[in-house]
């Protein structure tokens, strides 16, 4: 009996903005990230008998060039392990987009530990971080439960990602609030492309990093929830500082993402915990207290009246079930 693969979303408080090798997708720093409980993808891989894959997402059948990345990836997958079956992938989604998380980081994730499981290829939880990043860079950190880091690496074999607590004894919960309201999107892909190249500040983002992430590890180590939160929010803004400073400046926030940065910032006033992360979209996640959630929460939706919000806790790596 072949079982399904399960992976779940994370947050990254510290971002990947940026790769070395597009084709190996090796960033230029580490990064770390929270994995959540409330977002996963399901995936069953099963070999046929036929000699190209087919791939059913939500139980519809992509077609060639809706699910042209997966193939890509497949492919990448038979070479790595020299193996030539084709399969059916079955995998559904519990990530909708309405939450506003992407879900290239589970989908990923749950692909690889799919064909893990079917093949009997035994990887280690590192070599499934190594083959999850080949499929997407934020994949690699979905093995894991809890605080995980990415580690950069220099070539395929030393890009992968370790956990850091997966268990956590923290008190931290994630609000998402997302913004009814669709601008054009720029993917990840592109709009990192786009800082590295042409953001005069790309090269002190590098430096960045490398401090945020010492000094965010020590704040896990020593619970220390003020200094998460603050290294998050200022590493989230540093992050969209290189889009805006790109050349041609381009930005993922929408009139609403301001909006809600400020509401944060009001929230604090007043001594509530609140601070923001916000990925390659207009919408911002608030990195809460259990206590200070609720209040949060009602904050928010009373003074803006077309979002969504949803709560997400910590949550596992891989499960097969
Ligand atoms: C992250 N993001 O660390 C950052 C922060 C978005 C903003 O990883 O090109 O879909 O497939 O490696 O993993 C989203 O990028 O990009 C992402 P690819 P991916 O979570």
């Amino acid at each position: 009996m072949t079982r399904t693969a399960r992976a779940y979303t994370n947050i990254a408080l510290i971002k990947y903005w940026g790769k070395k090798n597009q084709q190996l997708k090796l960033p230029y720093t580490n990064s770390l990230s929270l994995t959540l409980d409330r977002f996963y993808t399901d995936t069953k891989a099963t070999i046929i008998n036929a000699d190209k894959d087919i791939v059913y997402l939500n139980d519809k059948l992509l077609d060639n060039t809706q699910n042209k990345r997966i193939l890509n990836y497949l492919e990448t997958i038979r070479n790595f392990y020299s193996f030539s079956d084709h399969f059916q992938i079955d995998s559904v989604n519990h990530v909708p987009t309405s939450a506003g998380f992407a879900s290239s980081a589970s989908g990923f994730a749950a692909l690889a530990a799919a064909i893990n499981e079917t093949k009997k290829l035994n990887l280690s939880r590192r070599e499934m971080s190594i083959l999850a990043r080949n499929g997407s860079g934020s994949a690699s950190r979905s093995i894991y439960g809890g605080f995980v880091e990415w580690q950069a690496g220099h070539d395929n074999a030393s890009s992968f990602a370790v956990p850091i607590d997966e268990t956590p004894d923290i008190d931290l919960s994630l609000l998402s609030v997302v913004i009814n309201q669709h601008s054009k999107k720029i993917s990840s892909t592109v709009g990192m492309e786009n800082s590295v190249k042409s953001s005069p500040f790309y090269p002190n983002w590098v430096t960045l990093v490398s401090s945020e992430i010492k000094e965010i590890k020590q704040a896990i180590a020593q619970k220390d929830l003020q200094k998460i939160g603050e290294i998050s929010e200022h590493n989230a803004m540093s992050m969209h500082a290189l889009t805006l400073s790109a050349d041609p400046s381009f930005t993922y926030f929408a009139p609403e993402t301001i909006r809600i940065i400020q509401l944060i910032q009001e929230l604090r006033r007043k001594g509530l915990f609140a601070y923001a992360t916000i990925d390659a979209g207009p919408n911002v996640k608030i990195i809460c207290t259990k206590e200070s959630l609720p209040k949060v929460q009602t904050y928010i939706e009373q003074q803006l009246s077309d979002v969504t919000t949803v709560v997400a806790n910590i949550g596992p790596g891989i499960q097969y079930i």
